[in-house]
């Protein structure tokens, strides 16, 4: 069976753009591959957050994995510190990556060109972590929105470039990024993506907002003064963003929903967006109430953290004894 990993970092509540750009395939893949899923901690505090804040919300991811479909008994589901093998292969593979290739990440340059004070180290290294989360683990693929892409391909880069070095030691994982949903824009800016911290909490849909206020978000949501239904992401971006989320949710395409509501007005198509987002809410919120009471989080975490340091513990041992880090 092929594998697959995952990791999502719970710089705040998971938004309906982590569950369609990636938990929801997640659930997909699960039944097909041997999935890794992770949530990564480390990865929250390249930013500043507040302790409490963090500690509920790595609770809560947790909750919202199971609660979106990620069966325990399927997937690998741990804390990337529960796995100390991250860190480590982290550190040794920031030895192996060229500050050039750091100084091309668009998300690091674009918090730069945003003129964000105190940017961290840990935010300019964080896509050695990253690989050494991938790499770890011998995936064949990383699904992940369009936004990570270009952190798994220099994965590949780091990879290949330290199989070549020694001897091949890291599988090398392709991206694996739908066709639909790869990229869900805020509400309030549909150039933006949806993001955790996105400054406006119009914008962004959480998957533990109330369903009611879901639907405001959504016929709140910033469109154009064309006044006519097109699935054309150019020019009608904010309207091809609305007809995208439906159609991840409802298994279909913003060509066909466009097709549907032609000559229709905005505001009906609004309404089937937010009904769909409500019901996909509802279904996800009910299930993480359950997993709430029924207290299964730690023991959930505490299995996926074992499976995961087997599989973990053999490669950075291999990954130490070839480059000589060990006396023998
Ligand atoms: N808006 C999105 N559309 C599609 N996919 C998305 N993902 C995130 N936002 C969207 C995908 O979710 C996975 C986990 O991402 P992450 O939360 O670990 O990191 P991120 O992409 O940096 O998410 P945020 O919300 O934008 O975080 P902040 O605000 O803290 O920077 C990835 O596969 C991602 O592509």
């Amino acid at each position: 069976m092929k594998r697959m990993l995952s990791g999502i970092k719970p710089t705040g509540q998971l938004t309906l753009g982590n569950y369609i750009g990636a938990l929801h395939h997640f659930v997909e893949y699960q039944d097909d591959y041997e999935m890794i899923a992770f949530i990564a901690n480390l990865h929250c505090i390249t930013v500043y957050q507040d302790p409490k804040e963090l500690s509920t919300n790595l609770r809560d991811a947790v909750a919202l994995y199971l609660a979106c479909g990620l069966d325990p008994e399927k997937a690998t589901i741990f804390l990337q510190t529960d796995v100390k093998q991250h860190a480590e292969l982290g550190y040794i593979l920031a030895c192996y990556t060229y500050l050039g290739e750091l100084n091309r990440m668009t998300q690091f340059k674009d918090k730069t060109a945003k003129n964000e004070q105190n940017l961290t180290a840990g935010l300019f290294t964080y896509p050695c972590l990253m690989a050494a989360d991938i790499l770890l683990y011998d995936p064949d693929y990383v699904p992940v929105g369009d936004d990570q892409k270009q952190h798994v391909e220099l994965t590949r880069d780091i990879a290949i470039r330290f199989n070549n070095k020694y001897s091949p030691t890291f599988k090398v994982p392709e991206p694996l990024s739908a066709k639909v949903g790869a990229r869900i824009m805020s509400l309030t800016d549909p150039t933006r993506k949806m993001s955790k911290s996105e400054h406006s909490d119009k914008g962004c849909i959480y998957l533990l907002d109330d369903p009611a206020k879901a639907k405001k978000k959504i016929m709140g949501a910033v469109t154009d003064s064309f006044g006519e239904i097109k699935a054309d992401k150019v020019n009608q971006p904010g309207l091809y963003n609305l007809m995208e989320i439906a159609a991840s949710l409802n298994g279909s395409t913003p060509e066909k929903i466009a097709e549907e509501f032609a000559g229709k007005g905005y505001g009906e198509l609004k309404r089937y967006v937010g009904d769909a987002v409500a019901t996909t809410l509802e279904g996800i919120q009910a299930r993480y109430r359950d997993i709430l009471a029924n207290n299964v989080i730690d023991e959930v975490l505490k299995q996926g953290a074992e499976k995961a340091t087997l599989i973990a513990a053999k490669k950075l041992d291999e990954v130490t004894k070839k480059i000589g880090l060990e006396i023998r």
